[in-house]
């Protein structure tokens, strides 16, 4: 981190359910047009594993058109982003069809690309960065401990988190196997840590850290078409067919 641009892969999830509170904010804003949260991520080879996506309940989001049928859920400094990188057309131009609450959002079920769990729902992460990203992040507890650490915590206080319980039963999927963690890397690395919940941010990031290179350098794929070959192999390949079958776009920042 630091140098240079990161760069992401945006995952495209149709939405498939509104929550209550988001369709009545939307109303008819957005039209015939598609709707999709856009997540970005580092870790397009994961996408098998998703059991949710999380957003910020005190960010601001916006609905923006991105060509004549569909339109993305991010925030508007992704939203310029991605406008001046031409995935929102036209180039430089950003319409906004609606702004919403993330807390709003939560509860929304969404389309996820490539999992294997294919429906999955929005819940909220304290954690999320609206300077970061999309604003939107995919969770995956089998590899993010970020991810575990934020689904444990929801488990524990559905009420306190303001969630129904049921959008947070889809249990970790495993999706990547590596020699010292076996196939749920990140609740192993979370455990040898004594990680207890979102709070502990210092021992969260050096989980975050572990998890990334172990999966990175000595992960093999468990599932999907890249299934028996290492993860530094499998990214690229994953990515490509997300991009190809139009789930996902790249997007740097
Ligand atoms: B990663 P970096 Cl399985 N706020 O995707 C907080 N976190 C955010 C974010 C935001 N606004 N936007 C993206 N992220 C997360 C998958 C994943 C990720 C796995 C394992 C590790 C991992 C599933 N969540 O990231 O600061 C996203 O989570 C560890 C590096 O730009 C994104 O990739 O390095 C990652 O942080 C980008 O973090």
């Amino acid at each position: 981190e630091g140098f240079g641009p990161q760069e992401y892969t945006g995952i495209k999830m149709e939405v498939a359910e509104w929550s209550p509170a988001a369709k009545e904010t939307i109303g008819d804003k957005v039209g015939n047009r598609k709707v999709f949260l856009v997540a970005a991520t580092l870790r397009p080879e994961t996408m098998y594993g998703q059991t949710n996506t999380f957003v910020g309940t005190g960010i601001k989001y916006g609905i923006f058109a991105a060509n004549d049928k569909e339109a993305y859920l991010c925030t508007l400094r992704a939203a310029r982003n991605m406008a001046f990188q031409g995935a929102i057309t036209p180039r430089g131009h950003i319409e906004q069809l609606v702004e919403i609450e993330g807390s709003k959002i939560v509860g929304t079920k969404i389309n996820a690309p490539f999992a294997i769990n294919p429906q999955v729902y929005v819940l909220p992460m304290d954690n999320v960065l609206a300077t970061k990203g999309t604003g939107v992040v995919t969770s995956v507890p089998s590899d993010s401990p970020d991810d575990f650490q934020t689904l444990t915590d929801l488990r524990k206080k559905p009420e306190f988190y303001k969630i129904d319980p049921s959008w947070a039963a889809i249990d970790p999927v495993p999706v990547i196997s590596t020699p010292t963690y076996g196939d749920m890397t990140a609740p192993a690395v979370v455990k040898q840590l004594k990680i207890q919940s979102q709070k502990d941010t210092k021992q969260l990031a050096e989980a975050k850290e572990i998890a990334y290179k172990e999966g990175f350098y000595n992960g093999t794929m468990l599932v999907g078409e890249f299934k028996g070959q290492s993860v530094q192999d499998a990214k690229v390949k994953v990515r490509d067919a997300m991009i190809q079958a139009g789930l996902a776009f790249a997007y740097a920042e």
